[in-house]
């Protein structure tokens, strides 16, 4: 029997907490682990394991909690612990208070899985490679050994951070810093949007002297800005340059510049020599992943990978799956699986990527508002079908924007009835929504979207 007040209590047993779990085994600290839902334990992982509802005076005789980020900073129990003084943390303080070597850290509502991943592809040619966690589905602790000699810990780490995550440990430092957007999302988890935005705005707190930032070109970010170069950071910014091509001219670090016909480059500096990629040269599509690609290409050129390489780190990234993913064309229609797209702003921005499309939507809604896409759909929409359960958010956005909209329930429905109405036209599933209401998460609606696109193949 161990003595409760000087034991960790890991809350939530999924990815995180089993990483927490091990991590803290490791080290030798005593844990116990806590879960709302029936979980097994892996093999070896030989605790005591709580199921039910937390109870915070059962909770209160542990030394410290730690939290997994699925379960809401608002959780009654928590906030009782919280208020009664109770150390409550989440796996990024753990880390924190582990790693020491140069950390990039990314943050933003959309766009962050595919920054991170090009920054961790271009880096690994650095000797001594890099290694990338967090949110991107590797937990953090899991790149953490013990450091010995046959195991050292990795000298780079690229983080992908939620506001989850970032919400609740104390302030990191990130060598290398980025915040891509901050849009609507979460609604259901955090008090308010400021709430939200607070937490994303964590990721540089911890920031200082000699330090590189980089921040949306938004002029809503210049006080943030000027806060930072206050103390020392190097701050860079990125965004849309429209200065009619002349990509020199910006003040941008880094970004899409637009061409005057119409098409756009990608441009970053290394130091103050300008580097562009066209867009036609770059498989990932959409303007927003291009914003994204060019921010990976500025943190890579900081930490002294050449042009040459990022350039065809950029022109050989097809994307990640289930963001604007093209499945080619079948039955005489092109599909997109952009099945990540679980808030309006990014189905507004792979909307933005076509001319005319017929939008597969709809899922669960999180409480954000969905009637800020009305013009985007009144210009780039065909028709609408839409899926899942919150209906009737969408079909009064389909009436506000003046287009049709059909209720098909399910992915395999849209898709029936896509080809029966898209004549030639792209069709796109972008739901605005979370997936949870007919999936485990958004790669299995995606999943099931590419099956049944696959099945018209088949039937054709
Ligand atoms: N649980 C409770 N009470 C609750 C909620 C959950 O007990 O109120 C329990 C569940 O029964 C389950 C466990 O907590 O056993 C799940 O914990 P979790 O939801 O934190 O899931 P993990 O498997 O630990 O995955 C988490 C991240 N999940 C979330 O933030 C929701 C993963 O991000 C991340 O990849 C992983 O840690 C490794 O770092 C996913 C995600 O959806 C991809 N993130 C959000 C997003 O990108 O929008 C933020």
């Amino acid at each position: 029997m161990h003595d409760q007040k000087m034991a960790t209590a890991v809350i939530g047993m999924g990815k995180t907490g089993q990483a927490v779990v091990s991590f803290l085994m490791r080290r030798g600290v005593v844990c116990e682990a806590f879960d709302e839902s029936p979980v097994s334990l892996p093999e070896g992982m030989d605790i005591a394991l709580h199921i039910g509802r937390l109870d915070a005076e059962l909770l209160k005789g542990f030394a410290r909690l730690i939290v997994s980020p699925g379960i809401s900073w608002q959780h009654p129990a928590l906030v009782e612990l919280r208020a009664a003084g109770v150390p409550v943390f989440g796996d990024l303080e753990l880390f924190r208070e582990a790693y020491h070597g140069d950390l990039i850290a990314i943050t933003g509502t959309n766009g962050k899985t595919t920054t991170v991943s090009l920054i961790s592809t271009m880096l690994d040619t650095l000797s001594g490679g890099i290694e990338a966690g967090g949110n991107i589905g590797v937990p953090m602790l899991e790149l953490l050994d013990d450091g010995d000699a046959q195991h050292p810990a990795p000298r780079r780490i690229v983080l992908e951070l939620s506001s989850f995550q970032l919400e609740r440990a104390n302030p990191i430092h990130p060598k290398w810093a980025a915040l891509l957007n901050v849009q609507s999302d979460h609604a259901d988890m955090h008090i308010d949007m400021d709430a939200y935005k607070a937490a994303k705005l964590r990721l540089f707190a911890g920031q200082g002297e000699g330090d590189k930032a980089m921040l949306p070109s938004d002029v809503c970010w210049n006080a943030l800005a000027e806060e930072l170069r206050g103390r020392g950071v190097f701050v860079r910014r990125f965004g849309m340059d429209d200065t009619d091509g002349r990509g020199n001219g910006s003040s941008l670090d880094a970004g899409v510049s637009l061409q005057r016909n119409g098409s756009w480059q990608v441009f970053w500096h290394h130091y103050d020599v300008l580097h562009t990629v066209s867009s036609d040269e770059l498989p990932a599509q959409g303007m927003h992943q291009h914003l994204n690609l060019a921010c990976a290409a500025q943190a890579a050129a900081d930490f002294g990978i050449s042009a040459s390489v990022i350039r065809q780190s950029l022109t050989s990234f097809r994307g990640l799956p289930h963001r604007l993913q093209s499945l080619g064309p079948v039955a005489g229609c092109e599909w997109y699986n952009d099945s990540k797209a679980t808030n309006p702003a990014a189905a507004k921005a792979a909307l933005e990527s076509f001319h005319q499309v017929v939008w597969i939507c709809g899922g669960l809604r999180k409480g954000l508002d969905i009637s800020v896409l009305k013009d985007v759909v009144a210009d780039h929409v065909e028709h609408m079908l839409v899926i899942g359960t919150d209906v009737k958010p969408f079909m009064d956005l389909a009436a506000a924007a003046g287009i049709q909209a059909t209720f098909v329930k399910t992915v395999e429905q849209a898709v029936k009835q896509a080809v029966k109405m898209a004549y030639g036209a792209p069709v796109l599933l972008s739901p605005a929504a979370a997936s949870q209401d007919q999936f485990k998460n958004y790669i299995e609606r995606g999943n099931a979207f590419m099956s049944a696109v696959n099945s018209l193949e088949q039937h054709s």
